[in-house]
């Protein structure tokens, strides 16, 4: 095992994947609770839809960063194993969190396939397969890391994500409150605080912050490291909210609800500074309605307002800055992982 993960990004994914039936059927065999038949095959179902089918690109973060950090150096089979499972750990925390957004954005598809809250025999039994998610979490980490020096610091880095992921989820659902909707008070530093919380922190800070623990660093020492992965997370979301509206749902792998659901998107941001008083007044009349003339009326409003060229403009924009922030790190291993970071996501179509 440990052989074919040195090698090729293939042989990674592989590996990676061979993690996650283990750590399943440790799960699905937890001492904790006397399975009968119907549940495990519940449990195992619903992680097998939730968990593995996404791009996987936070959890072999992890192992990519990890890799990094030794510079070179070989890594043991037992290593590629823990950097595997606390990239699963991540993909944990992410299925949770997406199962819940499926069902509170009121979205449809999710990773090529019906949220799992939508298919008939699941519904809101999806609320608690969350809550069960995240506790496979806690499960991974007890069963593989209780004896490692660094283990309360790694709940404690969970546990803070978590905070902050939920609390940024939180914003993002309070700007949308019925009754309240109102399109004037979404400006740039609003969109900014919203996504710097629900997503920053989980997918970008997150994945490098367990390769630092697993190295043995202090999480202390890599503040400057933190604030350049926020950046980028804020850069990955504003392309989120851009492919809700302008991506192939089949390459998505979802249908954008921003628009019916009144979300503060960098899209409406935009648009809202763009427009004279009649354009205004036709986002007034349609964001946040779910009617597919309303979101018609919004998609074409972005279109002459020539969004796709701004989202551009701040792609590079972002590249640019994200680079030379990268380039300013005095680490050079610290600066190929943050480079190898920001190439998985610059461009991307999905
Ligand atoms: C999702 O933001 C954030 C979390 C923490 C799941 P979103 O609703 O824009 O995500 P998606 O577009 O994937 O539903
Ligand atoms: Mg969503
Ligand atoms: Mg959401
Ligand atoms: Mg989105």
């Amino acid at each position: 095992m440990a052989e074919s993960a040195n090698g090729k990004a293939g042989d990674l994914r592989s590996t990676f994947l061979r993690v996650y039936s283990d750590l399943k059927s440790e799960l699905l065999h937890d001492p904790a609770f006397d399975f009968t038949e119907d549940s495990r095959e519940w449990v195992e179902r619903m992680l097998d839809y939730n968990v593995p089918k996404g791009k996987l690109n936070r959890g072999l973060s992890v192992v990519d960063s990890y890799k990094l950090l030794k510079e070179g150096k070989e890594l043991s089979e037992e290593e590629i194993f823990l950097a595997c499972a606390l990239g699963w750990c991540i993909e944990w925390l992410q299925a949770y969190f997406l199962v819940l957004d499926d069902i509170m954005d009121n979205s449809h598809t999710r990773r090529g396939q019906l949220c799992w809250f939508r298919l008939p025999k699941v519904g809101l039994i999806a609320a608690n397969d969350g809550i069960i998610l995240r506790n496979h979490i806690f499960r991974i980490l007890k069963n593989h890391f209780k004896e490692r020096p660094y283990y309360v610091e790694l709940m404690d880095l969970f546990n803070e994500v978590e905070f902050q992921t939920a609390s940024g989820q939180m914003l993002d659902l309070i700007t949308t409150i019925e009754g309240e909707k109102d399109l004037a008070k979404y400006k740039l530093p609003v969109h900014r605080r919203i996504v710097e919380y629900k997503t920053a922190y989980y997918s970008f800070y997150l994945p490098v912050a367990c390769a630092l623990l697993m190295s043995g660093e202090n999480l202390d020492n890599f503040v400057a490291v933190k604030d350049i992965l926020v950046q980028m997370g804020i850069y990955f979301q504003v392309q989120d909210d851009y492919l809700d509206c302008f991506g192939d749902p089949d390459v998505i792998g979802k249908i954008g609800t921003d628009i019916e659901d009144f979300k503060c998107s960098w899209l409406v941001v935009q648009a809202l500074e763009r427009a004279d008083e009649n354009q205004k007044k036709i986002l007034n009349e349609n964001y946040g309605k779910l009617d597919a003339d309303c979101v018609s009326k919004v998609k074409a409003l972005y279109k002459d307002l020539n969004l796709e060229a701004a989202f551009f403009e701040y792609e590079s924009k972002s590249y640019e800055q994200l680079i030379s922030a990268i380039e300013a790190q005095p680490s050079v291993a610290v600066q190929e992982v943050l480079k190898s970071f920001l190439g998985k996501i610059y461009k991307r179509k999905k």
